[in-house]
């Protein structure tokens, strides 16, 4: 069976786990922080998630646990079935990740002391988020899913990583999902399912784990 490494206070653990829940596949879940012992035996760059397959090897990487699922688990599928409807999935995934999540996860050292970031790189986080937000308004329709009809990966993807976005944009005043049409009515239908409430409250049940976590290594 599959084992998924991580914790559910990590947006990224959680991007695999809809995926696994949604395919129905069966899997087990195995508490873990990065800085464990052995950890690295899993994954060298000590990063959550990671995934031991049913036949014991181990891959990291959410995207790439994600396109793992889907080329073993292929229904219901998650990308679509024409190339360039499957590419546009991806770069969706690809540019909420770098120009929406990775700048804002540069914010959370701030965020978690209550400090105030550096004027220079609130610029530099600014105009990344510029390009994510004009990626997302481009090329996402919203209705009902990012892409049109479809629920694909990246609906999923974009719930997770919209939860670091919230967090580090706050600090420089954004409200990203508002800057972005029809994201946060897309936003509030995806949460309003089985899976997403799973995965929320899951989170909830390990806040105060990962805080203690945090503190434990400051
Ligand atoms: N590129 C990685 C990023 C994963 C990541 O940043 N995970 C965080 C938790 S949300 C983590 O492991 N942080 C611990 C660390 O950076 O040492 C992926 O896609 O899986």
């Amino acid at each position: 069976m599959i084992t998924l490494h991580g914790f559910a206070y990590s947006n990224y653990y959680n991007i695999p786990k809809h995926v696994l829940l949604y395919k129905g596949v069966p899997f087990t879940e195995d508490l873990v922080y990065g800085s464990a012992e052995g950890y690295e035996q899993l994954n060298p760059a000590r990063k959550v998630p990671s995934m031991t397959t049913s036949e014991g090897q181990h891959i990291a990487e959410a995207s790439v646990l994600c396109e793992y699922l889907e080329d073993m688990f292929p229904e219901p599928a998650l990308l679509p079935t024409d190339p360039f409807a499957r590419s546009r999935v991806r770069q969706i995934m690809r540019c909420a990740e770098l120009y929406l999540e990775l700048p804002c996860r540069r914010l959370l050292p701030f965020v978690f002391t209550q400090q105030t970031p550096p004027e220079s790189l609130c610029e530099e986080v600014n105009t990344m988020l510029d390009k994510g937000v004009a990626t997302l308004s481009e090329f996402c329709s919203c209705d009902p899913f990012l892409t049109g009809s479809e629920f694909t990966m990246a609906d999923i993807y974009v719930r997770y990583v919209l939860t670091v976005v919230d967090a580090g944009a706050a600090v420089l005043k954004r409200d990203i999902v508002s800057e972005i049409d029809g994201l946060k009515a897309w936003r509030g239908r995806l949460a309003d399912d089985a899976i997403s409430r799973k995965i929320d409250a899951d989170v909830e049940a390990n806040k105060e784990g990962f805080f203690a976590y945090i503190a434990s290594r400051s």
